[in-house]
């Protein structure tokens, strides 16, 4: 991107637009305008609400901060401040309706679209400029990724439609071994990263072993069938209590029938494949997994070394594959299948350390806080990420099948609580090396 003439990053900003747009469009256009306006869950928003939101945004960052142009409609700034109103409570608010609502991003994006054509973009300004766009691309990819989850979450025959992952798979040693030392975490070059994802700094980690693929449903069935979700020798103490309080006894979206484990997945009943990465499961859950195994979670320090320090240069990638942006044989990313690939999965997609799948398929739970870096200034707003660090939050790392690779990289961060199981998150696990192993 940095590398791209003007004419081209004019080019390239409009068609991440309306690739995204098109996504959005998917979303909101296969379910009908009951389903848009219907809440699925307490813990989502109705669909028409992400929409609009993903308009008032761009009304926002695009056509007033950038363009300088008045507001299109002023009134309905409120309804779609994410901080003004819970998700719970965004149905009982006047909203826009599904055909008002296209009407308003179509006419935001028809602005916009003018604005990539003329606003300047040299110099100092061209950063900026374009950081705004890729920071507007990037916020209707991640609210496509809350959509996806809010179909999971609904009931109903299946909506979406999509082609199953590649199936190819290699016999991987169960864990990649990463030798200690400094490495380069974040990024101060990446244009389009995020202000949570800066400065690039030097963090010293220890040796450490990292399992070479996420954690399967087969392995995780193994913890259940163990007695591993009545056992609270495996759970921290908040663990547990939610544990108890939840009824937590699997992966959310499973249920068993005689003795087979059977799962929803978009509107398709059908048994949990053994091979394919566990996912919706909370933090607390992969906690207890990793502690039942003999592991723990890795830190979010060494989740990004695995991914992205090449011990042959001493320099962090942009992904575990290199620097090329993500294409299709490197990960599963971008709604083209609706579910993880098989563990093994994504040869070309692997890490230095051999370590596969670290970005796609799904997101994976840190035992990190979500806290800023040395250095850290809050970019271009405090609502994006500063008002969320703190212990309330874990990090997640590497992006899930429904993550657009514009909202994806090496250094992108995530967050979330850690009860929450309707995103699409699982987990890897890591472990210190034992005293003498590596003699
Ligand atoms: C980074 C996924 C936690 O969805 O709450 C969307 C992204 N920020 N609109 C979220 C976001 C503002 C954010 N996450
Ligand atoms: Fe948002």
């Amino acid at each position: 991107l940095v590398d791209l003439g003007i004419d081209d990053l004019r080019a390239h900003v409009a068609a991440e637009l309306a690739r995204s747009r098109q996504r959005s469009a998917e979303l909101t256009g296969s379910v009908d305008d009951e389903d848009l306006v219907k809440q699925h869950s307490p813990l989502m928003s109705p669909l028409v609400w992400d929409l609009a939101h993903i308009g008032s945004q761009e009304e926002l960052w695009l056509v007033r901060d950038v363009g300088g142009a008045p507001a299109i409609r002023p009134e309905i700034d409120d309804l779609y401040d994410a901080f003004q109103h819970a998700r719970a409570d965004r149905p009982q608010l006047p909203l826009l309706g599904p055909a008002e609502a296209r009407e308003y991003v179509a006419a935001v994006r028809s602005k916009v679209f003018d604005l990539v054509d003329r606003v300047p973009l040299e110099g100092r300004r061209l950063v900026q400029q374009a950081f705004a766009f890729g920071m507007i691309v990037q916020h209707e990819q991640q609210h496509d990724e809350t959509m996806l989850a809010t179909h999971q979450l609904r009931d109903g025959p299946p909506a979406l439609a999509a082609g199953p992952p590649p199936s190819d798979v290699d016999v991987l040693p169960p864990e990649v071994f990463v030798p200690g030392g400094p490495f380069t975490m974040g990024t101060s070059a990446e244009p389009w990263a995020l202000d949570n994802e800066r400065p690039a700094h030097q963090v010293h980690v220890d040796d450490f072993y990292l399992d070479s693929t996420p954690v399967t449903n087969g392995a995780y069935l193994a913890f259940i069938d163990a007695g591993g979700y009545d056992d609270p020798r495996w759970w921290s103490d908040a663990g547990w209590a939610r544990r108890q309080q939840a009824g937590l006894r699997a992966p959310r979206f499973w249920w068993l029938e005689g003795d087979r484990w059977l799962r929803r997945r978009f509107g398709h009943v059908e048994p949990v494949p053994a091979e394919e990465p566990v996912v919706h499961v909370s933090f607390h859950e992969a906690e207890a997994y990793a502690a039942w195994a003999g592991k723990r979670l890795p830190t979010e320090a060494e989740w990004e070394k695995a991914a992205r320090f090449d011990p042959a240069s001493g320099r962090s990638r942009r992904y575990p594959w290199g620097d090329a942006d993500p294409r299709p044989g490197h990960a599963n990313l971008g709604q083209r299948h609706l579910q993880p690939a098989p563990a093994g999965a994504y040869p070309d997609g692997a890490a230095p350390c051999g370590a596969r799948q670290l970005i796609g398929d799904v997101w994976e739970w840190t035992s990190t806080d979500f806290l800023p870096y040395p250095g850290f200034s809050a970019f271009p707003y405090r609502e994006y990420s500063e008002v969320f660090f703190g212990a309330d939050y874990k990090v997640l790392r590497g992006g899930s099948f429904g993550t657009d690779a514009a909202a994806c990289r090496g250094t992108f961060r995530n967050w979330d609580y850690p009860i929450r199981r309707q995103i699409f998150a699982g987990f890897r696990c890591a472990r210190t090396p034992r005293r003498g192993e590596r003699d």
